[in-house]
């Protein structure tokens, strides 16, 4: 085949970026498909106020793509949008998305890839899967929670019909999103109850708007941005992932975090239900200045108790009920469940799903034995605690760069099984000295304790090995 036909599947960071390579290659063959009527992916579905990155903005985008459009350090949704769609415009992909287009199956044929979207069925030589690890939102199974007569929600399906002037309001969960929504919520509701099953640990996040000096340089100081982007990576690389990787910062980061908590909360009682007791970084550290800021105020309560049920006037605790209008379910995603809910069947009748019944897993988290021709980017084991997911996104796109001349050579390719046998062996041997291997659970793992979700190495180990060029690690079918 001189020019493969490739599905790509969503078209948020990864699809776009996919598109755009092989756009810039030439190679026009592709198609994206997109189930919702607009692109973005998590930033277009996480709209909840105060909705934000908290990696900055010059590194998490393309590197490819330098933006002087940036009006702040670390980035809000609204700008990630618009930097996305003006990808989408600049490299002229928009017109290749399929909007509204849900894939339902995907079936290797022996040949070629059998794709079924809005009950049609069409075929591809190659299918990419951008379609991330957090979209699909995970509710509590709390009992009552129909019962409730009130307005709720979860936090990535903001509804931005409720308005929340003077209403009592539950969030329930206090990760990385509830902190960015909270104190936003505060300064709206009446009185805004916090539902907190297990503290988080939280540092700063040193935000600012950049001052139109800056933004002018930004824009026309040749190099500058690539400087600025290189040295926050270079930043996140040498300080926080040894923290991670239970070296001798793991404690500089717990000591950081527990002067900002003593920083921002003066009640000791508040603190204390606010000190976690695991190591940092077991759970996805927060990052963030306005959280605990807006816990201390007189109309906010933290809940430490067990929520029993939710009834239909509001949450009910081991301690009495909190009466409420509206409950946010800020309860994260179903985040170990990759691909799903899609069906995909490879060779020999296989589904992913049978085959990865012990917990997702993939060669360089993008391939995986018995599906040829199919790629994942941001599959199992390439989530980072610690550095931009755009850069991992960007490795992956460019190993399928790699791969497709190969595969255009020799027909359908796949990794091969004792591939993937060491690949597992080398991950499980890192994943051992990782914090988030110990014993707090978290969206990192699976329901047995198995991490399918995170990358347990320096990102610059990651881009060296997907680097390789795919002989001999893959064969043809
Ligand atoms: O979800 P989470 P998230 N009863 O899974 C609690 C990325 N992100 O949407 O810890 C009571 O982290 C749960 O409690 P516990 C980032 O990678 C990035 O906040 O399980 N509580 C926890 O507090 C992040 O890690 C940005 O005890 C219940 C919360 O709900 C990931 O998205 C911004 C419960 C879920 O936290 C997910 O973050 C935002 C129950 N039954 C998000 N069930 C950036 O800035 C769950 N909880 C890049």
């Amino acid at each position: 085949m001189s020019r493969p036909r490739v599905a790509i599947i969503g078209a948020g960071f990864g699809g776009l970026c996919m598109a755009i390579r092989l756009e810039r290659a030439g190679i026009r063959s592709y198609t994206v498909f997109e189930k919702a009527d607009r692109l973005g992916g998590t930033w277009r579905d996480n709209s909840y106020p105060g909705a934000g990155c908290d990696i900055p903005s010059h590194l998490y985008s393309y590197s490819f793509e330098k933006y002087g459009s940036w009006t702040r350090r670390y980035p809000e949704q609204p700008e990630i949008l618009e930097y996305l769609e003006h990808c989408a415009d600049k490299y002229d992909v928009r017109r290749k998305i399929r909007f509204g287009t849900e894939v339902r199956r995907a079936v290797f044929d022996g040949s070629w890839w059998q794709l079924t979207s809005g009950g049609r069925t069409e075929e591809f030589d190659v299918v990419v899967m951008g379609v991330g690890q957090l979209n699909r939102p995970r509710l509590p199974d709390i009992p009552g929670m129909s019962d409730f007569e009130g307005v709720s929600f979860h936090s990535a399906r903001w509804d931005h019909g409720h308005d929340l002037t003077g209403r009592r309001v539950a969030v329930i969960g206090n990760g990385s999103s509830a902190a960015q929504l909270i104190p936003r919520v505060a300064e709206q509701a009446g009185h805004l109850y916090v539902f907190q099953r297990t503290p988080n640990w939280v540092i700063p996040k040193p935000d600012a708007a950049f001052g139109p000096r800056t933004r002018v340089a930004f824009r026309f100081v040749p190099g500058l941005q690539r400087a600025y982007r290189e040295w926050i990576y270079r930043y996140a690389e040498t300080t926080l992932y040894p923290a991670l990787a239970q070296g001798w910062s793991t404690e500089l980061l717990r000591k950081r975090a527990l002067r900002h908590l003593h920083d921002q909360v003066p009640d000791p009682a508040l603190r204390a239900k606010l000190t976690p007791d695991y190591p940092p970084g077991c759970k996805r550290v927060v990052i963030d200045s306005a959280f605990y800021p807006a816990l201390t105020r007189p109309d906010v309560d933290v809940v430490t108790d067990k929520i029993v049920r939710v009834t239909p006037k509001g949450v009910e605790t081991t301690e009495g009920l909190c009466e409420v209008d509206t409950i946010v379910y800020a309860t994260g995603f179903k985040s170990t469940e990759f691909l799903a809910p899609m069906e995909i069947t490879g060779r020999d009748g296989l589904t992913l799903e049978e085959r990865w019944r012990g917990g997702a897993e993939a060669y360089l988290g993008i391939s995986v034995p018995g599906f040829p021709n199919l790629f994942l980017l941001y599959g199992p084991n390439t989530n980072l605690g610690h550095n931009s997911i755009v850069f991992m996104i960007e490795c992956q796109v460019r190993h399928i760069m790699a791969c497709l001349p190969y595969l255009s050579d020799h027909g359908p390719i796949e990794v091969r099984p004792e591939v993937m046998e060491a690949w597992r062996r080398q991950l499980d041997a890192s994943m051992a000295r990782m914090v988030w291997g110990g014993g707090c659970q978290s969206w990192y793992k699976t329901a047995e304790g198995r991490v399918t979700n995170n990358w347990p190495g320096p990102t610059t180990l990651y881009r060296k090995l997907t680097a390789r060029p795919p002989a001999p690690a893959y064969r043809p079918v």
